[in-house]
């Protein structure tokens, strides 16, 4: 098989020799045919009437002869139409395209051109005496202009790839496998127990962090309020999600590639699950995850997934009083990390057609300022579930 420039320069050459023969079969005036309906241009170009001999160009919105080369083609007029020396034609490739002077001719300019017609793509191609036509160049777009680095290291968190390593905004300055460009917004109240470690030691890391809470704060979630922040974070929501909060937070997820994690077990309802998981499940449903069941474990590690990103060297994190989290909907992707006995303790989620990652984590003691002392791999949990949840476009390529 033959790719379509060379069947267009075959096409070309046959063409040009089957009507030189034609030519030289008449009395030399023009004799080319057309192509298309077309009608042969021997006098009608946006010249000043006199016929060109070589010139035009074949792109696919000439017309009949009254095209030409955009650049570059040099013509050579006579004062009659009969005095066309060749009378070659072009046989264009888009058949919507019609050319009928003499000889074929591109639309890239740096051509030489002969008397006779010649023909040229990019500059690059030989010219000839008989009409013919040679390409002998790519056609391959040129590329785009460099990226020019401003920043050795990148440091700078404004949506630019600064030191050019086509990673947008990956500037981690404490080298703590945090990306210090990350916006996070958490939703709700802390647990019960202390925990404003853990909030600062997020903002120790290089990222923003504001907590807003939503008990006497309806509607709050709202799209310009998640445009604030790249990644979401469910902790203890007072209320559930109203149909509007919640597909505003799927939007975010799914349109807008974010990230969400959400945690579960706070316990605040005489030691019914049913509350917290209808409000945790507000934010859930619309990936078709949820969580489901009694609480369950009790101080217990989990197991973790060693190949998994999330929890590869994790062994040592605390669970305790947690709530199954299930996809109940298979919408996207789904891995189990985590387990304890027969019972998922975490799982991690890929939403469809490549958009952003929810993590749905069964307990809430992992933002815990006791946990933070007690267990050796808390923090680094942590690590691994931002670098796996947050936005691929951006703080670092993607995993
Ligand atoms: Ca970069
Ligand atoms: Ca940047
Ligand atoms: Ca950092």
């Amino acid at each position: 098989m033959f790719d379509s420039k060379t069947e267009t320069v075959l096409a070309r050459v046959v063409a040009s020799f089957g009507l030189l023969m034609m030519a030289c079969g008449s009395d030399g005036n023009d004799s080319a045919g057309v192509t298309e309906g077309a009608t042969s241009s021997t006098s009608d170009t946006s010249e000043t009437g006199t016929q060109t001999t070589t010139d035009t160009t074949v792109t696919p919105t000439s017309t009949s002869g009254d095209s030409v080369s955009a650049t570059g083609t040099t013509t050579t007029t006579t004062d009659e139409p009969t005095s066309s020396t060749t009378d070659s034609e072009t046989t264009p490739v888009d058949p919507s395209a019609t050319t009928t002077t003499d000889a074929t001719a591109t639309t890239d300019a740096t051509t030489t051109t002969t008397t006779d017609g010649t023909s040229t793509t990019d500059g690059t191609t030989t010219s000839t005496t008989d009409g013919t036509s040679t390409d002998t160049s790519g056609t391959t777009e040129p590329p785009p202009p460099d990226c020019v680095p401003t920043e050795e290291v990148e440091v700078s968190c404004d949506n630019i790839d600064n030191d050019c390593d086509e990673n947008v905004d990956n500037v981690d300055a404490g080298n703590d496998g945090i990306c210090d460009c990350l916006n996070i917004g958490i939703l709700g109240d802390s647990g019960y127990a202390p925990s404003s470690n853990f909030q600062a030691w997020l903002e120790d890391q290089g990222t923003a962090v504001t907590r807003t809470k939503l008990l006497n704060n309806p509607g709050v979630v709202t799209p310009a309020f998640l445009a604030n922040y790249d990644l979401v974070l469910i902790d203890r929501i007072e209320r559930q999600l109203s149909p509007e909060e919640a597909a505003a937070l799927e939007a975010f997820v799914k349109e807008d590639g974010r990230g969400l994690i959400t945690l579960i077990g706070y316990n605040f309802d005489n030691f019914n699950p049913a509350p917290e998981r209808d409000r945790a499940n507000s934010a859930l449903a619309p990936f078709g995850l949820a969580y489901q069941g009694p609480y369950f474990g009790n101080k217990v590690l989990p197991n973790f997934d060693q190949a998994h990103p999330i929890s590869m060297g994790i062994m040592d994190v605390n669970f305790d009083g947690g709530i199954q989290p299930v996809d109940v909907e298979n919408q996207g992707v789904s891995e189990v990390f985590a387990t304890i006995q027969a019972t998922t303790a975490g799982i991690a989620h890929q939403t469809d057609m490549e958009g952003g990652r929810v993590v749905v984590w069964g307990d809430e003691w992992i933002t815990f300022d006791s946990d933070w002392v007690g267990y050796a791999d808390v923090q680094q949990f942590w690590v691994n579930i931002v670098s796996w949840v947050k936005p691929k476009d951006f703080c670092g390529a993607p995993q």
